[in-house]
């Protein structure tokens, strides 16, 4: 037997695929735009008739949802006879059909696909599909039909508007009815039945748990719930809230298992239903998520997410398992995958085997598959509990000996029962839930305590091309692009309890990176400093560089000096310095410094190491006698310099320097510049001439030497009331170091969590900034310092802007002119992002008294 060629022709011309769109048979089947898929749902027919047919007319299911994404969105997956995903090589197949680019090719690629996967075509095809409530969904389902149709002699039945696990239930029914394996009526009448009957038997004499809300994410989920509602009546009080799947743009927006796992917060519309002790559940738009939720007492939110109930199903199975007197025989296991929190990791790993693998459930399922009893979930909350069958068996066979193992031995026989084993299933889940609540009599608290998650965050990065990223490790290794995971090893070792792993996703064209750490900020911290690194290296444009994303951190010390408020006769004029090799973040004695101390004038610097160890020696800022020092950049080849910059020093100054970075000895030549560098009264113009001195200097040394990287020259000096900040490259076609300041009347926090604005109440400006990076997000807080230019601060805080004049210095108006190259310092990461550059900039005079203030 053959293809109908003409027939599948005919109606192929009706369903084009469109140019320039490709299609992938991903993690979780095809998903896009709705509005693209018409040939893919035509084509995923007659591909579902061939696995159907290849599968000896095996019943193949057709699910048409794109579960948690945004309304517009659609997509299709195919399940495979006993409920599970589709066997990966036939992801190829599908792919393949998807993107044939004409009607031949694409019959072309089906007589391949027959004769290579050896299609009987004279074998029957049975499938079943449904969809979900998306309105793209029906024009889908009526293409889907025209393949199937085309193809001829296919037993279809649609199951209508349905959930994910309804359809892989309704696939292993239709296959296993009328034998030993018989998976339960199929219908979802049958399903309702199946799952109510043992969960009303699980929790028969127990006390009645308080109604439970479920959030039914504006999608499919409702009806089920309602469903259920209906069959509980009071043995579960349920309570669906966004159940609404008529209103155009209201699934899975501002709600639903994703969002409130992803922002880890309360669907908006739950605030005002959900009372504090109470309990709430939210499903994803196709019913196949759950993420569980309770107000404490105090009315803060706490989320008990995939992992949480892993854990308290597992638990609960060990015990029944226990109490069975089956210890020996029936091995408990988790899989989890990287996102499981370390949390859920360790407490499980303690009790039970764990197993990770790639996200994506087709590799959990099998996973779980090789444990006796398998308790599988994503952290997302899709998850379920697989019984092999051998431990089915057992369960059928053991004879209990007292009364409480037969007892215990009913509940896990119902257990079976209650399950959808075929796939995660928010609302077998959520019921298995409830039922270990009930046998446990646990609040959510309760439930809740059994572990403390680390905290964590996700963020997403658009890069050019996702598929350069290769993990292994089951996804918790980079292996490409070569050289990124030992970046980010470097930058997780520096948090505690610091971990963080980057994939491409599978469904969507970004690359998700997951960071968690022993404190919420210091999590967001490291994703972001991750996502930061993750953008810069894969040739992220500038330009779109979201603000968020950090640059590398500077965690190797860090150092802080300040002249005292007043005078002190015996203290004298000199300022104090503490410094520590501890990443300035983690130390709480800067914390309890900075409450109590008050000063007029502060300097700071954290470190990245360039050069030098990592000493207290090393750490910026440096003083002599009154005067303070720091550096932010590096002198190139410094060690061909260093003995000669030593020679020009006396040997006071020689003997100063204690520590081994090239920035100490530029402290060292400027001081030597110094008339008097002991003097307790340094005139603005004395500072500056000796900076000049000094640059001047090490310029002509490194000219001798034939130096040819560049050095980036940003200096600051004070003598406790004058300031000179450089801003300087030895280069006329590079940018330096970046360097921004910022005047105002306060600086104060205006948000919880570090987030500082500068105010200008009034002429009068009493605070002036000056840092390599913007320090807040407020752009109009900040300008930039121009490159060869240096600030001057006089005592009465006059902020002048000065240009270095050499011959690294080329004016704008300058027919060589064209900009400087950004590569060199960015390289460095020495350089804040273009795009905050003020645009005012380019209309400043070179030489401009910004921001008068009252001393
Ligand atoms: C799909 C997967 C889900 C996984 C998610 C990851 C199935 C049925 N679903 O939704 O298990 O967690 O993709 O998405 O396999 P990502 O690759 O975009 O992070
Ligand atoms: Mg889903």
């Amino acid at each position: 037997m053959s293809l109908s060629v003409d027939t599948i022709s005919a109606a192929a011309d009706q369903h084009p695929k469109p140019a320039h769109l490709h299609f992938q048979y991903g993690t979780a089947g095809f998903r896009t735009l709705g509005s693209t898929l018409d040939s893919v749902m035509f084509r995923v027919g007659i591909l579902a008739a061939l696995r159907s047919k290849k599968l000896d007319g095996k019943t193949i299911g057709v699910m048409v949802t794109a579960s948690h994404n945004p309304e517009p969105d659609n997509g299709v997956k195919l399940v495979d006879p006993r409920g599970e995903m589709l066997e990966a090589s036939w992801e190829v197949h599908a792919t393949v059909l998807a993107n044939a680019a004409t009607t031949p090719e694409f019959l072309e690629a089906l007589e391949a696909l027959v004769k290579t996967a050896r299609i009987d075509l004279a074998k029957p095809a049975r499938v079943v599909y449904g969809r979900d409530t998306r309105p793209s969904g029906p024009a889908l389902v009526a293409a889907l039909e025209d393949g199937l149709n085309a193809i001829g002699g296919v037993e279809s039945r649609n199951a209508g508007v349905t959930t994910t696990p309804i359809l892989h239930y309704l696939v292993r029914a239709t296959n296993t009815k009328g034998s030993k394996d018989s998976y339960g009526e199929d219908t979802s009448e049958g399903y309702y039945d199946k799952i109510s009957t043992a969960f009303k038997k699980l929790v028969s004499g127990k006390a009645a748990l308080p109604p439970l809300v479920i959030d039914c994410a504006n999608g499919v989920g409702a009806q089920a719930t309602i469903e259920f509602s209906k069959i509980l009546g009071d043995k579960l009080q349920l309570i669906p809230v966004n159940d609404d799947t008529t209103t155009p743009g209201a699934l899975n927006n501002a709600c639903g298992a994703d969002f409130v796992k992803t922002s880890q917060k309360l669907p908006p519309s739950l605030s005002s239903v959900l009372k504090p002790g109470q309990r709430a559940c939210s499903l994803d738009g196709d019913a196949d998520r759950l993420i569980y939720y309770y107000l404490d007492e105090r009315g803060s939110f706490h989320m008990l997410d995939g992992d949480k109930i892993a854990a308290l199903v597992a638990a609960f199975i060990v015990e029944l398992v226990k109490n069975a007197g089956l210890e020996e025989q029936i091995r408990v296991g988790i899989v989890q995958t990287a996102y499981a929190n370390g949390g859920s990791t360790k407490y499980l790993a303690e009790r039970l085997p764990v197993k990770c693998v790639s996200t994506g459930v087709k590799h959990l399922h099998h996973a779980a598959e090789h444990y006796d009893v398998g308790v599988y979930f994503e952290a997302n909350g899709h998850g379920t509990v697989l019984f092999s069958s051998e431990t089915t068996t057992i369960l059928s066979e053991h004879q209990p000996s007292t009364p409480a193992q037969s007892t215990a031995l009913n509940h896990l026989v119902n257990l079976t029962q209650l399950i959808n084993q075929t796939v995660g299933d928010a609302l077998s889940d959520m019921l298995l839930v409830e039922v270990v609540l009930a046998h446990k009599s646990y609040s959510g608290q309760e439930w809740d305590s059994l572990y403390v998650d680390l905290p964590n965050r996700l963020v997403k990065v658009v890069v050019a091309n996702r598929h350069i990223f290769k993990t292994e490790d089951a996804e918790r290794r980079l292996v490409s692009p070569p050289g990124l995971q030992a970046k980010i090893d470097e930058l997780v070792r520096r948090y505690e309890a610091g971990r963080s792993f980057v994939r491409p996703s599978g469904t969507e064209d970004v690359v998700r990176v997951y960071a968690e750490a022993m404190v919420k900020a210091q999590a967001d911290e490291l994703a972001f400093r991750v996502a930061g690194l993750v953008y810069d290296e894969t040739g992220g444009d500038p330009a779109q560089r979201p603000s968020e994303f950090l640059r590398p951190i500077n965690g190797d010390g860090f150092g802080v000096g300040w002249y005292d408020s007043t005078y002190d006769e015996e203290l004298g004029y000199q300022p104090c310095i503490f410094t520590s090799v501890t990443p300035a973040w983690n130390n709480v004695n800067l914390v309890r410094l900075t409450e109590k101390i008050k000063s007029p004038l502060v300097f700071a610097h954290v470190r990245a190491t360039t050069a030098g160890s990592l000493s207290l020696d090393n750490c910026h800022p440096w003083q002599f006698g009154k005067i303070m020092f720091m550096h932010n950049g590096g002198l190139a080849e410094f060690p061909k310099i260093k003995r000669k910059l030593q020679s020009k020093l006396p040997d006071e100054l020689f003997n100063f320097v204690t520590g081994n970075t090239d920035s100490q000895w530029a402290f060292a030549l400027y001081l030597s510049k110094l008339p008097n560098p002991h003097a307790t009264r340094f005139k603005t113009d004395v500072l500056r001439q000796a900076m000049l001195e000094t640059i001047a200097d090490i310029n002509s040394m490194l000219e001798e030497v034939n130096a040819t990287e560049p050095s980036l020259m940003n200096f600051c000096i004070t003598d406790g009331e004058s300031v000179i900040a450089t801003r300087y490259i030895n280069s006329r076609h590079d940018e330096a170091a970046s360097l921004w300041f910022s005047s105002g009347t306060t600086f104060s926090e205006y948000a919880d969590g570090g987030h500082y604005k500068m105010s200008k109440t009034d002429k009068r400006e009493n605070i002036i900034l000056v840092a390599s990076e913007p320090l807040t997000f407020e752009k109009a807080d900040w300008m930039e310092i121009r490159t060869n230019h240096m600030v001057v601060i006089t005592p009465k805080m006059n902020l002048l802007q000065v240009p270095i004049i050499d011959k690294y210095f080329v004016k704008p108006s300058d027919p060589e002119w064209s900009g400087r190259d950004t590569d060199f310092a960015a390289g460095k990461g020495l350089l804040s992002p273009r795009k905050e550059v003020n645009p005012k900039l380019g209309d400043l005079p070179a030489v401009a008294p910004i921001g008068v203030a009252a001393a």
